[in-house]
């Protein structure tokens, strides 16, 4: 007697294949699609989620989490400043208290709990997944994102001449980190000019990265880091409370969007 139910190779593929299929034709339009699943991208889509809106996130790597993973150099603790620990409690991630107003956690669980968190919401994910571009329509509106297989930025020009696809939405997010790809864009045609990065300073990266998160274009809003790299801000360095605050906020925004 056998320990698995007998099942053969072609239903295991088929399995995958309908399934993935069917959700992908279901997500050709989301209300909201968010690029890049890193601390941002993925509080955003949560909350979108949670309000009952049909979110996707597109990552270019096979895994969620962008810089969440590790705090800062090798090291997997992340840090916090008041009042930022509070989503550690909703995502009941444990943390402790290194000084006054600032708080350490172990970098595996809250992003695993993140991840957990943002599935949990209903949102779904296309992975290895490059934003080659975006669908902009009517009244200069961006409508949409123009996809392709991620490893094709690896591939010789004789192989990488694969047309990618395009997937609408109501509203696009920005959620790139430091690359800010959605906005460049924009800003390779010219529609949008990016101040570019400015050297690290936390204080002050954290406060504007979360005043400044908001539709920089009609249909497109910048989260994280992509806000700082738009506005020239200065960098961040190794804390997160502002990526999870600013994605919070760029939900927000994204909600009204969707009103309007
Ligand atoms: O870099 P990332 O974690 O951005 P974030 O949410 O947070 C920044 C912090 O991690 C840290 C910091 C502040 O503490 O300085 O860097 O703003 O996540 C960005 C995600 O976007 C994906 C990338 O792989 C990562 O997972 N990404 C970037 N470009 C593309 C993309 C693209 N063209 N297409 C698809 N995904």
């Amino acid at each position: 007697m056998a320990l698995f139910y007998p099942v053969t190779e072609k239903e295991v593929t088929k399995a995958i294949v309908g399934s993935f299929l069917r959700q992908f034709e279901e997500y050709v339009y989301s209300d909201v699609i968010i690029v890049g699943g890193g601390p941002s991208g993925l509080i955003a889509g949560m909350e979108l989620g949670k309000a009952g809106h049909k979110v996707l996130i597109i990552e270019r790597n096979n895994y969620l989490g962008g810089g969440f993973w590790v705090g800062g150099y090798f090291m997997n603790k992340l840090t916090l400043r008041a009042p930022a620990q509070e989503i550690l409690d909703e995502l009941d991630v444990p943390y402790s208290a290194a000084s006054e107003g600032l708080y350490v956690a172990d970098a595996p669980h809250a992003c695993a709990k993140l991840i957990a968190a943002t599935c949990d919401a209903g949102v779904k994910f296309l992975s290895l997944t490059l934003l080659e571009d975006l669908v902009v329509r009517e009244n200069n509106r961006v409508a949409g994102v123009v996809v392709n297989w991620s490893p094709i930025a690896h591939l010789p020009d004789e192989v990488s001449a694969l047309d990618p696809i395009p997937l609408e939405a109501k509203v696009v997010i920005d959620a790139t980190g430091h690359d800010a790809c959605a906005a460049r864009m924009l800003e390779r045609r010219g529609a949008l000019k990016l101040a570019g990065e400015g050297a690290l300073w936390i204080e002050k990266s954290e406060e504007t990265v979360v005043e400044n998160t908001g539709e920089v274009y009609p249909g497109l809003v910048v989260s994280g880091m992509a806000v700082a790299a738009v506005y020239g801000l200065p960098r961040m360095g190794p804390t997160f409370g502002a990526m999870l605050l600013s994605g919070k906020r760029a939900a927000e925004v994204a909600k009204e969007g969707l009103r309007n």
